[in-house]
């Protein structure tokens, strides 16, 4: 019985081995796999006074309110004692040339819940699907405001949730909510896997990029862009640190 079983695994193996063999044979190019071993990491930092997080008031909905112990503060700017800079999206912007990158079928989740938008800032891929969740009591109207794709406008009922996505790439799309004004989080959208939205330490990681040079750039709703070029070897790290400064 055992060695039937051997037998049988030799003889799938030898199948595909085979299989790979004559498709090779058949002469068709060597897939473009349009990954690679090189990584681009490093922190991003705020350097000055950093504004502080202002109290939201929420009274004009109190199933808002009485969802939140203490009032819920303002998300622009986050930062750690060390000034790490959260909510950053730091992402290739040049250099990846004509490859092409086939989007995640899994959703990217905002969670509505005690009326803010959770994360506050969120990175996808076009057409990936954009799942928005109402955990609240309470009716959410979703609106994104984007400069470069469709604008959509949706209602949603206390626990449902609706899957939208967004074709073009865009960095980044405001997205507010039309019954509750303090409402605000932003969706940005690329046609390429090379992105990262800080947390708490500030710290991104862009792996598995092809060797070359790129133009990475940090995006913070409040400070704007910075802009950085950078060369990496294939199975290169290297590490750059993003600082903005107040104006
Ligand atoms: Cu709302």
């Amino acid at each position: 019985m055992k060695n039937l079983f051997t037998i049988g695994i030799a003889l799938a193996v030898g199948i595909v081995l085979w299989g790979r063999q004559y498709a090779n044979a058949a002469g068709s190019p060597a897939p473009d796999t349009a990954t690679g071993n090189a990584t681009v990491k490093g922190t991003v930092k705020f350097e000055g006074v950093v504004p502080a997080q202002k109290p939201i008031n929420m009274a004009a909905d109190p199933s808002c309110a009485k969802q939140h112990g203490t009032p819920v503060l303002t998300q622009e700017v986050m930062t750690d004692s060390k000034g790490h800079l959260q909510n950053v999206i730091v992402f290739v912007s040049e250099g990846l040339g004509d490859r092409k990158f086939d989007p995640p079928t899994e959703p990217v989740v905002i969670d509505q819940k005690g009326c803010m938008f959770m994360p506050h800032v969120v990175a996808l891929r076009a057409n990936q699907p954009l799942q928005m969740i109402n955990d609240d009591s309470t009716a959410h109207n979703i609106h994104p405001v984007p400069a470069n794709n469709r604008e959509w406008n949706k209602a949603e009922l206390p626990g449902t949730k609706t899957d939208e996505s967004f074709a073009r790439e865009e960095v980044a799309i405001p997205v507010k909510c039309n019954i509750h004004p303090w409402m605000r989080g932003y969706v940005a959208v690329f046609k390429h896997p090379y992105f990262a939205v800080t947390g708490k330490g500030g710290s991104f990681d862009l792996s598995n990029l092809p060797a070359g040079t790129y133009t990475i750039k940090a995006w913070h709703e409040k400070f704007g862009i910075s802009t950085q070029t950078v060369t990496v070897g294939a199975n290169e790290t290297k590490t750059i640190e993003f600082v903005f400064k107040s104006t």
